[in-house]
């Protein structure tokens, strides 16, 4: 609860008087806490720090996470429709591909694939004088991107909701308690005094991605705030009811299927630590056609089984299981994820990955679940 009534105040605060920072920016260094928010000041600085960067740049890259969902391709799409207003040029690089079911989002096509166009991205990265990190806080979460960057001596934002940020940027704006990256640049373009400048395609993308980040709003969304942003992108005549559509009815014949598979042959449950978990390995994923997203969202079935708070969801990949995890309630699957499959998120969903075997990586989830949750259940982590 204090998360979110300091994440409101950031949002909903009056601001009295705007502070003098200096023009110079190279001295805006500013490294932020989530506990900032509670200070005034710090506030309308960051605003105005990103403000100021951005009218200093003329050339900007805006680079999401590594398997970019709706919320990063949204926040990335989103934001470079409201720049290009401003008359910058400014490309979105993402890590890898994004899922199809995203597709049909106006600026993708251009969007540069860095795993598939790796010499055009740094051409791209050479020019630049801004780069924007969206819907992530570490820069493992940029892939193979990472390297790129950590060469660039360039100005860097960070925009994000996830929680324990690293130092990756000059302005990092972070709120973990936000429901999606997407509202946090809404509030934060809305601060600066630039909403004539989120046009309908900006905010179809920021409207896609509160929409992931929250299942339709069902979760992860008891803000007020929220819904202020969902009347003020209506008001930017988006199409909700295609939005939805497009997102969620969409699905291929065989991602079905494969959900089917998973459900019907690969669902175990753990009733002592109302748990469950899935995998699916390399042959089962190409017997199904598998493309890239089609098991986004699968980790939430097994969340509406009753007693079941816990899920986790294993898949092979070429050079590692990829896992995935979700909560309901106080479980932090953020701090298990860290601690055995080098990953976090936030505590009702997080990410990791093993270098183990698929059935080394479950077999290790069975074993180190209970613990932890004992753990838990005994306010020991
Ligand atoms: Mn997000």
């Amino acid at each position: 609860m204090v998360l979110f009534f300091q994440s409101l105040a950031f949002f909903c605060k009056d601001y009295v008087n705007d502070d003098n920072i200096s023009n110079n920016l190279n001295i805006v260094k500013i490294r932020l806490s989530i506990f900032s928010y509670l200070c005034r000041m710090t506030d309308s600085l960051l605003r105005d720090s990103f403000k100021q960067l951005i009218e200093a740049s003329n050339n900007i890259i805006i680079v999401p996470h590594l398997n970019p969902d709706g919320d990063a391709m949204g926040a990335s799409l989103g934001l470079n429709h409201v720049l290009k207003q401003l008359n910058k040029e400014v490309h979105v690089i993402t890590p890898t591909a994004y899922p199809l079911f995203l597709s049909w989002m106006e600026g993708t096509a251009e969007a540069v694939n860095y795993e598939q166009n790796a010499s055009l991205s740094v051409a791209l990265l050479a020019k630049a004088d801004l780069l924007i990190f969206v819907d992530f806080n570490c820069l493992k979460r940029a892939g193979k991107l990472e390297n790129e960057i950590l060469k660039l001596n360039v100005k860097k934002v960070m925009i994000d909701h996830h929680p324990y940020p690293d130092p990756i940027a000059d302005v990092m704006i972070s709120v973990p308690s936000c429901s999606s990256t997407c509202e946090l640049i809404y509030h934060v373009i809305n601060k600066i005094g630039w909403n004539n400048y989120v046009n309908t395609n900006a905010a179809e993308c920021f409207y896609t991605g509160i929409m992931t980040d929250t299942g339709s709003l069902s979760y992860n969304s008891s803000n007020p705030e929220t819904y202020r942003m969902v009347a003020g992108l209506l008001e930017k005549n988006i199409d909700k009811d295609k939005i939805h559509q497009l997102v969620f009815h969409s699905n291929s014949f065989s991602r079905m299927k494969l959900l089917g598979h998973v459900l019907g042959s690969k669902l175990f449950l753990m009733p002592e630590e109302g748990a469950a978990y899935m995998w699916l390995d390399k042959n089962e994923l190409q017997k199904h056609n598998f493309k890239p997203g089609d098991t986004e969202g699968f980790v939430n079935y097994p969340l509406s089984i009753e007693g079941i708070n816990i899920s986790a969801f294993f898949m092979e990949q070429d050079d590692k299981i990829k896992c995935s995890f979700r909560s309901r309630g106080s479980f932090p699957v953020n701090k298990f994820s860290e601690l055995h499959f080098s990953g976090g998120g936030h505590q009702n969903a997080a990410g990791g990955e093993s270098t183990s075997s698929l059935i080394e990586s479950v077999e290790k989830f069975i074993t180190q679940l209970p613990i932890f949750y004992n753990k838990f259940k005994n306010n020991d982590i």
